[in-house]
């Protein structure tokens, strides 16, 4: 089979998966002990499109390894930079980055923008290790960023470490070929019904970052909590923002660290996808202006877990102009071409009022040179040709969101009985909820996002998210609880082609990046279905 001039091994795929115990498990078992040995290529999550070893060839960091970046590349001076700060760190090598000399450098690290397969699109790259050196080739920075993703699993598990080890640091050789199957590949947090600081957000994008998650969506506004200054209408965070689920603590962030955070997403590739929920779970915002309300009351601040009890006053001309001010300071911080409106649970609101003020809300959206994100429930408006429905459903079929795709709405698949990282694990698991049911890896991980929702084809899918409500969630150790090892679970999903998609093969992959959470001090579940390495 040939894509854009480049054969596309499907047998060479099917190779790697049938063939995991060469490639996949002894390499994993040796990483478990050591965590210094050079990782087989067939251990990187999400799987690798190809992935061809070439059998006793491995190349060795050393400390005179120098990092060769595309010249006059910011961007991939930048990314050696993070590569740099990770491998320095543990290795106490210096690891110059330094202009390539030539479009083949001889030795050392190279991180080119020339010479990738046409096939391998704007994320793809092309990863070759030999003796001598190391070439990720991409055809634009976010490639190069994923290919440098890749080789941060080749490397032994302790490169992730924080203080310096004793290596070797070898990264065994061959060719990876990888490019995503899917564009919007998705993580989201819930920071109203919890707040979450900043450091914690940007902790997140570091770790979603590592399993070539592209998309983080900032739940930024719920009954619970208004978490992002918007300076037309203050109180919205100033009271609004002051508590929390439980009643705890609160905060929110001034619009100076949202473009921090956006600054720090977009240098790790990843986009982000700010809500203000509508016209339901807008108690925050009601209780923080009167105005809003359609009987002139403004209720108190809500810290219990109820939904759908709170609706903006769809009657109201104020409430447009409310859209318009806080949508358009928010569009004017966000470079990505989404705004989120959610949509979801308007039980407050009649069916014609939601469909009025949907509409409404769409122009205002547009209006501000942004396209509509809503969860699946806004398909039950009409809604613009480019307003993305995000199916967060239990069932497999949905003759709404199917008769929307059909009519070409796309859509973002975040089935809460897979992807919802606030599910428990099981009856034992002290965080999360249930309503959805219980999520095990194998839950996370066995299904098809392209041939999961009738009507809803692979062409209709943008791609998967995982969200991550936090009723119950307050540090960063309850986010990585949850989230791993679900969320590299599910990032396999929205990045590797379906050919890959083998339970026994990715239980070792993913078992083989338990070393590498401890390094990173990541407190993730040991999922008793997961094969972890011994000491992991
Ligand atoms: C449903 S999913 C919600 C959220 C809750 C979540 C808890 C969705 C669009 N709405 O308001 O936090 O369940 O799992």
């Amino acid at each position: 089979m040939t894509i854009g001039g480049v054969r596309c091994f499907l047998t060479t795929v099917m190779l790697v998966v049938s063939t995991g115990g060469v490639w996949g498990s002894p390499a994993v078992a040796t990483v478990a002990r050591a965590g210094t040995t050079a990782v087989s290529p067939a251990s990187v999550v999400p799987a690798p499109v190809i992935a061809t070893p070439t059998g006793g060839v491995t190349y060795r960091i050393t400390a005179t390894t120098t990092i060769y970046t595309e010249p006059g590349s910011t961007a991939a001076a930048d990314i050696a930079g993070q590569l740099a700060a990770i491998v320095r760190r543990s290795t106490g090598y210096p690891m110059p980055v330094v202009d390539a000399p030539s479009a083949t450098p001889t030795d050392g690290i190279a991180l080119l923008l020339s010479g990738a397969p046409t096939a391998v699109g704007g994320e793809g790259y092309q990863l070759d290790v030999t003796d001598a050196s190391i070439a990720v080739r991409a055809n634009e920075p976010a490639g190069l960023f994923a290919g440098v993703q890749t080789l941060r699993q080749l490397l032994p598990a302790a490169v992730e470490s924080p203080t310096v080890q004793p290596g070797p640091w070898d990264v065994a050789g061959g060719r990876i070929v990888d490019y995503p199957r899917f564009a919007h590949r998705g993580a989201m947090l819930d920071v109203a019904r919890h707040f979450l600081p900043m450091s914690v957000v940007k902790r997140y994008i570091d770790e979603i970052a590592l399993y070539k998650v592209n998309r983080l969506h900032l739940h930024l506004s719920d009954d619970q909590g208004w978490r992002i200054a918007v300076n037309s209408w203050p109180n919205l965070a100033i009271y609004g923002g002051s508590t929390e689920v439980g009643g705890g603590t609160s905060g929110y962030y001034t619009q100076d660290e949202y473009r921090q955070i956006i600054a720090y997403a977009a240098a790790r590739y990843i986009m982000i996808i700010p809500e203000i929920d509508m016209p339901g779970h807008t108690n925050a915002a009601l209780a923080s202006y009167a105005e809003l309300n359609c009987d002139g009351v403004a209720p108190k601040l809500y810290t219990g877990t109820k939904v759908g009890f709170s609706s903006l006053c769809v009657g109201k001309e104020i409430t447009y102009t409310f859209l318009d001010q806080v949508l358009g300071e928010i569009a004017a911080l966000t470079p990505g071409p989404y705004l989120h409106i959610g949509g979801d649970e308007a039980s407050s609101t009649t069916a014609a009022d939601y469909a009025t003020f949907m509409n409404r809300a769409q122009q205002i959206v547009a209006a501000h040179g942004k396209s509509v994100v809503g969860w699946h429930d806004i398909v039950n408006a009409p809604v613009l040709s480019s307003t993305v429905a995000q199916f967060w459903g239990t069932t497999t079929s949905n003759a709404a969101v199917a008769t929307a795709a059909q009519n070409g709405t796309k859509v973002i698949m975040s089935p809460a009985n897979h992807v919802y990282l606030d599910m428990k694990y099981n009856s034992r698991t002290r965080l999360g909820l249930r309503w959805a049911g219980y999520i095990d890896v194998q839950d996370a991980y066995g299904w098809d996002p392209g041939a999961y929702l009738a009507g809803v084809g692979a062409t209709s899918v943008l791609g998967i998210e995982a969200p991550l409500w936090t009723e119950t969630i307050e540090t960063l150790a309850d986010v990585e609880y949850l989230a791993f090892p679900r969320l590299p679970a599910i990032a396999e999903l929205g990045w590797s082609p379906m050919s890959t998609h083998d339970w026994t093969s990715f239980n070792q992959r993913l078992g083989a990046q338990g070393p590498r959470w401890r390094a990173m001090g990541i407190n993730y579940y040991h999922s008793t279905q997961v094969s972890w390495p011994t000491g992991s």
